[in-house]
């Protein structure tokens, strides 16, 4: 479903002067830079002095209505546009919108993401192959997670001329339908092409689903060492680029072998559990990280953050931990408790990720043989 932007705002002035907003609704949340930006990608604003019944019915409103396919109807002939358009009204299913030239066309597409297009093969400004040449890039442009959406284009000619049909195609296209075309004939083709995008929506979204399984560990919920390790590429690169530091806090849980020998498996997974929560509470920043990195072993990957600044956070981790007060009797103080190794560096040409990884690590060997229960800082 297309994401929907609904801004409830309580007072708004079109200068921008005084406005104040209630709070955002967005799907999927998304913090939003500032009010006005949320005001720019907003779908529909709805004034909180109505009363709060209105409110959620128009927010219902607006959303079942975003969320109905778009079909982009492509002609110069505003006649044609409008026959077209008062055929499509037959599927209530479906929402119209129309552009007489190659450039509003564009826009519509860049704009509203249709989920289909009728595109009259003769434009002024521009012609048909061209328009869906350049639509297909765009798509190509803004791949996301590995998949390019392909929305159906079909042409519509007033010629039938073999040659055309095959390059338009070749450029894009996915049908062609010949002008004047009848109602029965226009419903029927836009109906199955509908059902195709429907399937590809499907299997888009269990590939976004599978992808996000794929990337977190079953038993705690947070990022799993396959995430860990590609987020660490990414930030690594990011922190080259950038010129700033990128941190890496290692922490295993001590004494864990005697914990599950103690108070049995399930209640060592629980323990796990609720420890890579407390881990993960105590990141604050956005970009941060934690991931379970091996049995009873975590990892953070702190961007942009210095020796300091990780010692800091490495603290505030330890602490978390061992504030859930998990009892153990073979523990540090009887309570459950991490121990935590901190390495730092500034990406260079010469360095490698696994360098940061093998400091963390001697820290985190250099914490356990101090006492456990502490963080040590290794120099990378
Ligand atoms: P140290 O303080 O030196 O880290 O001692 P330790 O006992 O924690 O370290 P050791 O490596 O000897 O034991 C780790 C234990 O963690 C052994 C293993 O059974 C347990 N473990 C690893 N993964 C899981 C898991 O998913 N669930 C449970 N319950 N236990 C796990
Ligand atoms: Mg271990
Ligand atoms: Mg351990």
């Amino acid at each position: 479903m297309e994401e929907t932007n609904i801004l409830l705002a309580d007072h708004f002035k079109e200068n921008g002067a005084g406005h104040k907003c209630l709070r955002y609704l967005e799907i999927p949340a998304q913090p939003l830079a500032d009010e006005m930006e949320a005001v720019r990608q907003a779908d529909a604003m709805i004034f909180a002095t109505q009363p709060i019944a209105t409110l959620f019915q128009a927010l219902i409103q607006v959303t079942l209505e975003n969320s109905k396919p778009k079909i982009l109807v492509v002609d110069h002939s505003a006649s044609n546009r409008a026959l077209i358009c008062e055929c499509l009204d037959q599927l209530p299913e479906v929402q119209t919108i129309a552009a007489g030239d190659g450039t509003h066309a564009n826009h519509l597409f860049c704009e509203h993401s249709p989920s289909l297009v009728l595109l009259n093969i003769a434009l002024q400004d521009t012609d048909g192959i061209s328009l869906a040449r350049e639509i297909r890039n765009f798509e190509r442009s803004r791949q996301h997670n590995g998949f390019a959406s392909w929305t159906p284009i079909v042409f519509l000619s007033s010629v039938m001329d073999e040659n055309l049909l095959a390059r338009g195609i070749l450029a894009g296209g996915d049908d062609f339908l010949f002008t004047p075309v009848s109602e029965v004939i226009l419903l029927a083709k836009v109906r199955s092409m509908l059902r195709i995008v429907a399937m590809q929506q499907e299997i888009h979204a269990s590939h976004r689903q599978l992808k996000e399984i794929s990337l977190l560990d079953g038993l705690t919920n947070i990022p799993n060492r396959r995430h860990f390790d590609e987020t660490l590429v990414a930030e690594w690169k990011r922190c080259l680029r950038t010129d700033s530091p990128l941190s890496i806090v290692i922490s295993d849980v001590d004494f864990f072998k005697q914990f599950n020998d103690v108070y049995g498996h399930q209640a060592g997974d629980s323990c796990l559990s609720a420890i890579a929560s407390s881990l993960n509470e105590s990141l604050f920043r956005v970009e941060d990280m934690v991931a379970r990195y091996g049995g009873e072993e975590f990892a953070a990957i702190l961007p942009g953050t210095d020796t300091d600044g990780a010692h800091a956070v490495a603290e505030r981790m330890r602490r978390s931990a061992r504030e859930l007060c998990i009892p153990h009797e073979r523990g540090v103080g009887g309570l459950v408790s991490c121990s935590f190794g901190v390495a730092s560096l500034k990406p260079n040409a010469n360095s490698l990720p696994l360098q940061l990884l093998q400091a963390a690590d001697a820290g985190l060997y250099a914490a356990k043989r101090a006492g456990r229960n502490q963080v040590s800082v290794f120099d990378a």
